[in-house]
């Protein structure tokens, strides 16, 4: 576990064919496309630009450590040359494999590997039509479909987590994705996915692998807060203690490439979201969407090339940190690593920073982007009552600071 909370942040990757349609990669279900028609971004995806270590080099440089990559989304499109399904990237004009090279690119790179996994398939003719399956209007297809075996989709999914558990090497996560076993007719969870049995061969073929979530048993080896920063730190259901959990966010609301989603995260923002979730004990997985030619665009590099700056003079409050015991004055954070506690300042305040708790704890501030000293301010108690700095709490370190937050990204 600890080359997880180690790492604290990662890069989410959704790519499939759903990124020739530009809208969202649930764009088949919202749409109620059939597979007829979802079939033409099938017959034109050729991502004539795809390189997996350039790809990797832009991770790395943003600061991510860890990689999550989706073999095989809710549409069924499998980016690897599957033996069980002619339904994957090597059958596209693009004629090949895309897995094996983003793998052999990040982890040459120094990148931790995780496989996401689809547990919906809304193409295998054996999944039985439910609320989010994109023809789950259509009363005449579901009558044609009512004799499937959610068996046999079962024995297809364990047959391929066992082909991408033994063809790429080490992995070390397994993301799967995602159980609604109370949710309208054909509700699917543990039982039709038969997660006991397939956690246990995941196990067996990858002993050390960390498997997340959404499985339906529970909170696994770590949790997967999506689109949202949780409020305080995660708490395992049920016996109350803690896991390891990260926040998985997108850059702008939408996983899958999406050409006309505006909705673009600030790369400021992005940084107080990863403060923001190391603060509270988690981590953070950013999401990339490719374009249907296999490259990030310029917006997603402008964002993580912020981030990436920022982290360069930064990592040190973020690799290897964890919350602290301290509480922060309103609209900061702490993260901390041992006896370095780092405070983040997310609104500038005017010339003086108050930490209570803080008055006899600390032998030495400094900014951590320039190593410039942070002087401290003693509050004179018989001062004028017009400094308004009487009535601090016992204990309190005042931090004297300069009208400009440091310039750094
Ligand atoms: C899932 C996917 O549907 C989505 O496309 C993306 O891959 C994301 C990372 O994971 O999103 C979910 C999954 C489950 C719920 C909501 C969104 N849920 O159970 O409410």
């Amino acid at each position: 576990m600890s080359w997880l909370t180690e790492a604290r942040f990662g890069l989410f990757v959704h790519w499939g064919i759903y990124a020739a349609a530009a809208r969202h990669e649930w764009v088949k279900s919202y749409e109620q496309l059939t597979d007829a028609e979802y079939q033409a971004y099938f017959d034109h995806f050729d991502p004539d630009l795809y390189d997996p270590v350039q790809w990797a080099e832009d991770a790395w440089n943003a600061g991510m450590r860890y990689l999550v990559i989706t073999t095989k989304h809710h549409d069924g499109f499998c980016l690897w040359d599957s033996k069980l399904t002619d339904y994957s990237a090597p059958h596209t004009p693009y004629g090949e494999d895309l897995l094996a090279p983003m793998v052999s690119a990040f982890r040459d790179r120094g990148f931790r590997i995780g496989l996401y996994h689809s547990l919906l398939d809304w193409h295998h003719p054996e999944f039985p039509v439910d609320l989010h399956h994109p023809q789950r209007k259509d009363v005449d297809f579901i009558d044609r479909t009512a004799d499937r075996d959610v068996s046999k989709y079962a024995d297809y999914l364990h047959g391929q987590v066992r082909e991408l558990l033994t063809s790429y090497g080490k992995i070390d996560v397994m993301w799967f994705d995602f159980s609604y076993a109370d949710r309208g007719f054909n509700a699917k969870g543990p039982d039709e996915w038969r997660s006991e049995e397939l956690l246990a061969m995941v196990r067996e073929l990858q002993p050390g692998i960390l498997v997340n979530n959404r499985l339906g048993l529970g909170s696994g080896d770590f949790t997967t807060p999506e689109q949202v920063q949780p409020p305080g730190n995660e708490v395992a259901a049920g016996n109350g203690t803690q896991v390891p959990w990260e926040a998985c966010q997108t850059l702008n609301g939408s996983w899958g490439y999406h050409r006309d989603n505006h909705d673009w995260k600030s790369p400021a923002l992005l940084i107080r979201m990863l403060v923001d979730s190391v603060s509270k004990g988690g981590n953070m997985l950013l999401n990339v969407g490719p374009n249907g030619r296999g490259a990030w665009e310029p917006r997603a590099l402008e964002a993580l090339a912020g981030v990436g700056s920022w982290m360069k003079l930064h990592e040190r409050s973020i690799r290897g940190c964890g919350p602290s015991a301290y509480v922060p004055p309103a609209d900061c954070r702490y993260t901390q690593n041992g006896r370095r506690l780092y405070l983040h300042v997310f609104a500038w305040p005017m010339g003086h920073l108050h930490l209570p708790g803080l008055g006899d704890r600390v032998e030495y501030a400094q900014f951590l982007h320039d190593a410039s000293e942070v002087k401290r301010m003693t509050v004179d108690p018989s001062a004028p009552a017009h400094t308004y700095l009487t009535g601090l709490p016992d204990n309190t370190l005042t931090l004297k600071l300069p009208n400009r937050a440091p310039e750094v990204d």
